[in-house]
């Protein structure tokens, strides 16, 4: 999609800080981190939300989660403890409408979020 943020991020019209890419993923540091490791890992296709994703590729959510883990072991906070969000719809937060996985560690996580 020519307007969204995260397919100029996957096209490289935007920059980003990419940690980590496969065939069909890319992952990157979150602008505004939350937790000393907060990465974003998306799919390079666009989808607005994980419940369109899971309706249309569930091999491909599949494979977020996969580069969502070996994220947290390449920052070394697998051992630890690390969390993993989709935020869905405006009332969870969500705010850029290409789906992203949240990748967040190496300090404590409250529960429940906020
Ligand atoms: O999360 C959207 C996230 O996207 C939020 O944590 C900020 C991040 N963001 C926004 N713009 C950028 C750029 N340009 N690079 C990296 N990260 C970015 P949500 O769950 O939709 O609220």
């Amino acid at each position: 999609m020519t307007d969204c943020l995260f397919c100029k991020i996957v096209s490289g019209d935007v920059p980003a800080k990419v940690v980590r890419e496969s065939a069909r993923t890319v992952a990157f540091r979150d602008i505004n981190p939350q937790a000393p490791t907060h990465v974003l890992v998306i799919p390079r296709d666009h989808h607005p939300s994980v419940a369109d994703l899971a309706a249309a590729d569930a091999g491909l959510l599949a494979e977020v989660l996969s580069e969502a883990h070996q994220v947290a072991v390449d920052e070394g906070v697998a051992e630890t403890g690390y969390r993993v969000v989709f935020n869905t719809g405006p009332q969870a937060g969500q705010t850029v409408f290409h789906v992203h996985a949240h990748v967040l560690g190496g300090r404590g996580l409250n529960w429940p979020p906020g």
